[in-house]
């Protein structure tokens, strides 16, 4: 397992040589951030940012994210050609990155994560919740939720690609307020299954990100909140190519999502994984925390080692992390606190290999 750190490209205040200084670091996770979703990426654009990530001495490997187009989860009539873009985005990925491309040193296969949570992404009902340490985090209330007006054009989300005009997020809530969990889940597949073969023949591996948070918001379909999921998803579609990103803060603000053992039980199929931890401050509410465990509810130990009994040597990233020491910037996304949270998942993989090695020995 080996450290990566998502950035930003130009829009990201943080500079490639402090995430190079973090302890182990050896990838940066990013994407063409200034394409609307549904756009056609060129390999040109990708090779440019490739160089200035490798100019740095770090590796870009991990695309983080190609978004999918809402006409492609609304199962509409325009899917197929937002399938299309998809695809090309995914070939520009190939052969800016993938295998031919010129030589890195790096042997790892190229992952390309996305998700299909319909309009809102991830959502929060607070970017900047105070500790009683000082520090902030985001977090989610379900009151707080109900009382939101998507509607509103002030609303701030932290995971919003594109903005809507009214009249644009009014048509597409009542057009997903139509579809059940199964539409969605059809669209899903009926993407799945055009663009993995795809992915297969360019050597490439998808992610899916699950649904953050795993339930309905705004009276729209969520559909990966879990292990129930996952398992029929994998069946539908096995391609080799259909793979998971075990996003541990996502799936673990529902209790019933121990994530040890999702990690176990998919490890095979896990590309990619996000590691942060969260409390659970109610039924439907939560705030991020700081990576240990005493910090949350979630045991990212306990992860880590089902990961790496199980064989898995991907990609990893801290998550989200606090706002501390005085640092501002995207919500969740500071340099302090996730490099903190990289120290501690680099000891747990440490400390983990390091147990396995001396129990041999016995
Ligand atoms: C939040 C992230 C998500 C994630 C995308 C994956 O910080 O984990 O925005 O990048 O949903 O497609």
């Amino acid at each position: 397992m080996y450290l990566t750190f998502r950035w930003y490209a130009d829009k990201d205040s943080i500079p490639l040589s402090s995430i190079r200084q973090i302890p182990a670091m050896r990838g940066v996770v990013s994407a063409l951030y200034d394409e609307p979703p549904g756009s056609a990426w060129t390999a040109g654009d990708l090779r440019a940012l490739r160089q200035t990530i490798e100019a740095a001495e770090l590796e870009f490997r991990v695309v983080e994210s190609i978004p999918v187009p809402e006409g492609v989860k609304l199962g509409g009539p325009d899917r197929d050609k937002g399938i299309d873009s998809w695809l090309k985005s995914l070939k520009a990925v190939a052969e800016a990155l993938g295998p031919g491309s010129e030589p890195t040193g790096s042997e790892e296969p190229v992952v390309v994560t996305y998700n299909f949570m319909p309009v809102f992404d991830w959502t929060r009902s607070e970017l900047s919740r105070t500790l009683p340490d000082g520090s902030t985090v985001l977090a989610y209330d379900s009151g707080s939720v109900e009382r939101m007006d998507p509607l509103d054009g002030d609303l701030e989300l932290p995971g919003w690609m594109a903005r809507y005009s009214k009249e644009e997020m009014y048509r597409l809530l009542s057009d997903y307020r139509a579809l059940s969990d199964d539409d969605v889940y059809g669209n899903l597949t009926y993407f799945l299954r055009a663009v993995c073969p795809e992915a297969e023949r360019l050597g490439l591996r998808l992610a899916i990100h699950p649904d953050d948070p795993p339930w309905s918001v705004f009276g729209i379909p969520r559909i990966m909140t879990g292990a129930t999921a996952l398992r029929k998803l994998f069946s539908d579609v096995p391609s080799p190519a259909n793979g998971l990103c075990l996003c541990t803060g996502s799936f673990g603000v529902l209790t019933a999502n121990d994530l040890p053992s999702m990690a176990k039980e998919f490890a095979g199929r896990t590309r990619f994984v996000h590691m942060r931890n969260v409390k659970v401050t109610g039924p439907k509410s939560f705030e991020e925390s700081a990576h240990w465990k005493g910090a949350g509810s979630i045991d990212l130990a306990a992860v880590i080692d089902a990961l790496q009994l199980a064989g898995f040597k991907g990609p990893v990233r801290p998550d989200h992390g606090r706002m501390i020491w005085g640092e501002s910037g995207k919500p969740g996304y500071g340099l302090f606190d996730r490099a903190l949270g990289a120290s501690y998942i680099q000891g747990l993989i440490d400390a983990g290999s390091r147990s396995r090695k001396s129990s041999s020995f016995r």
